[in-house]
């Protein structure tokens, strides 16, 4: 099992411990056990290996037992034990916002609450206002944070969801009866994160489809079927609505349920002010007397004929075409009527990628089969970025082997055959004072180095963290620079620190930074909402995988999305240039 992984497990059973009413300080073992383990120094095996883990702060015999367990095997009787001892119920609860393992705990013991439904019935009887501790207004709060649960329900990373999604496209657009199909949502609006899917089909024999879609083998459970909507909940806990509309409608459900919501609203008021009604319907003459009051009596033969595709939609409203990914109701209206919409950079743009890792440090290939790999998507070149020393819990190099690994590199190169062209450099840590894990004596050696914060970021504020990175960014490395990941965020894990965009933004500008946008699936980092801001500033953005497996390559397609998002045209993506245009820079610097 992954450190992290094995971190959240801790983190997990100290909540349950607490949810059984053990001893506090049994649940304090286990918090900062998970604490110890996160900011461990040294390799974990090695810990464990020299029977040393025992003498890591926070961490004792127990606990030391358990870690290693889990980390040999992954598995651990004790947590399957306590978990099968608590009721479902009763850890589905820890999902209300506001009520935590002690308040579930005092309920269950004192009422016998064992599901949400019984914990929102004691809540509306005014039985859990009459239990010390709690009162009318914790009582309200409980039924909001139990309607929270469910919309701010769990939600999915955009690469895990299309590898779900796009099969079961396929498979409608298979059928005999389906016309038209496509997902709309979050989904095709690329955002880094999915509540739910949400398919829109055309057809006039929605039947079949229907029940196609809910019989599918990866459906857990079938929410609703009815005649022109189902919702399925998908193994993994992702919930899908299906909705099928007569093909003459598919453009209209299609982008109102593309949404944004924002973007909607901003497109309604659009027609509304030419004197037009849209709707998930149709598009409509306002004097024709058809809004989008649903309770009103829906006549199809009042609506503009001639939109058939989204870009009819559009044009008929004095837009260019949006691309999806655009749809964020920000200013994406006033570009289409001026046509000033950038022209998107698209994945067939990309000649090579930067930042990856190799056995080196916490890589799983070598640098030949990072080259080759690379080749195969079609890559020109490869840039190779292993750990520094400083990051010494991902086997980061010191100055010795990374200038080896430079050699190699460059060995490598002069005999290429097939393999895509190696770029050398290193991810250099971006210590805790802003200085640089490795001097220019040595990063000068390099092509390009990305700077990256890994460590001493709890406790830092924004400020702090800004100028930390700022240092970095106007330290003279001798190579070409590019800051990694902004953040360090993990989507659905943890909040990146906090750092001031702008500032680090003109920073970058100022010292011929380049940016990253880092496509790992988890991290989609700097943020979509962050690169205009870049852009403006003439701050180039290098998409790359972050690789530490052949197969993270793929990330590629992740991050372009991203970009999309983002508005980035080809010419803003330092990676859309070819070797020789990039070695032209290098040798510039
Ligand atoms: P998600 O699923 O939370 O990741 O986000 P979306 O955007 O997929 O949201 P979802 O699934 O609730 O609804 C799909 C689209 O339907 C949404 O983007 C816009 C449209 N929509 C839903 N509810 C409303 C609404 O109340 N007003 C308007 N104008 N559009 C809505
Ligand atoms: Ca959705
Ligand atoms: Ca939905
Ligand atoms: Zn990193």
């Amino acid at each position: 099992m992954e450190v992290r992984d094995i971190v959240d497990r801790l983190e997990e059973i100290g909540i349950l411990l607490e949810l059984n009413g053990d001893n506090p300080f049994k649940v304090r073992a286990y918090q900062s056990g998970a604490r110890a383990l996160e900011s461990l120094e040294e390799d974990l095996d090695i810990l464990i290996e020299e029977d040393r883990l025992g003498s890591v702060k926070g961490i004792g015999k127990a606990l030391t037992e358990k870690i290693t367990t889990l980390r040999q095997t992954g598995e651990l009787e004790f947590y399957d034990n306590l978990r099968e001892s608590i009721p479902d119920g009763l850890i589905e609860m820890l999902e209300i916002p506001g009520f935590g393992p002690k308040k579930i705990r005092k309920v269950h013991e004192a009422l016998g609450v064992e599901t949400i439904d019984a914990l929102k019935e004691v809540c509306e009887s005014g039985a859990i206002a009459e239990l010390p501790g709690f009162g009318k207004k914790s009582a309200g709060n409980i039924i909001k944070g139990i309607e929270n649960r469910i919309a701010y329900g769990k939600r999915h990373l955009w690469w895990d969801v299309r590898k779900v999604a796009m099969p079961l496209l396929e498979g409608l657009r298979s059928l005999d009866a389906v016309v038209r199909a496509e997902v709309a949502g979050s989904f095709r609006r690329s955002r880094e994160t999915v509540g739910d899917l949400d398919f829109i089909v055309g057809s006039s024999d929605p039947l079949p489809i229907m029940e196609w879609f809910v019989s599918q083998p990866n459906v857990a459970e079938v929410t609703a079927q009815g005649e022109t909507k189902s919702s399925v909940r998908l193994e993994g806990g992702l919930q899908a609505d299906l909705r099928v509309v007569p093909d003459d409608r598919f453009v209209f459900a299609l982008h109102h349920f593309t949404g944004s919501k924002d973007h909607n609203v901003k497109m309604r008021q659009r027609a509304l002010s030419q004197g037009l009604s849209l709707s998930e319907w149709g598009l409509f003459d306002k004097d024709d007397g058809f809004d989008t009051d649903v309770n009103k009596p829906y006549d199809r033969s009042l609506a503009r004929e001639g939109i058939h595709e989204e870009s009819d939609l559009f044009e008929a409203l004095g837009l260019d075409y949006i691309t999806p990914e655009m749809r964020e109701g920000l200013d994406e209206l006033e570009l289409g009527e001026t046509n000033a919409l950038p022209e998107l950079v698209v994945y067939e743009d990309l000649i090579g990628t930067f930042h990856n890792h190799t056995k080196a440090s916490d890589g799983y290939n070598t640098l030949e089969e990072m080259a080759t790999a690379a080749a195969d998507l079609g890559m020109e070149y490869i840039g190779i970025a292993d750990h520094s020393k400083a990051s010494f819990q991902a086997n980061g190099l010191d100055a010795e082997r990374l200038i080896n690994q430079v050699n190699q590199i460059r060995e490598i190169n002069a005999d290429r055959g097939k393999r895509a062209w190696l770029f050398a450099g290193c991810e250099v840590d971006i210590l805790k004072d802003g200085s640089l894990d490795f001097d220019k004596s040595v990063t000068e050696k390099l092509d390009y180095c990305v700077l990256s914060v890994h460590a001493s970021m709890s406790g830092m504020s924004e400020d702090e963290m800004t100028a930390r990175i700022i240092r970095a960014i106007e330290t003279d490395t001798g190579c070409l620079k590019i800051l990694g990941h902004m953040t360090g965020r993990l989507l659905l894990r943890r909040e990146g620190y906090a750092v001031n965009h702008r500032q680090v933004i003109e920073a970058a500008a100022a010292n011929g930074v380049m940016i990253e946008l880092n496509a790992n699936p988890w991290r989609m980092d700097m943020d979509w909402r962050y690169w205009r801001q870049a852009a403006e500033a003439g701050v180039p953005c290098v998409i790359t995988p972050d690789a530490h497996d052949v197969k993270h390559l793929e990330f590629l397609r992740c991050g372009i999305q991203a970009a999309r998002k983002a508005g980035l045209t080809a010419g803003q993506v330092f990676n859309t240039l070819t070797r020789e245009e990039v070695q032209k820079r290098l040798a510039k610097i």
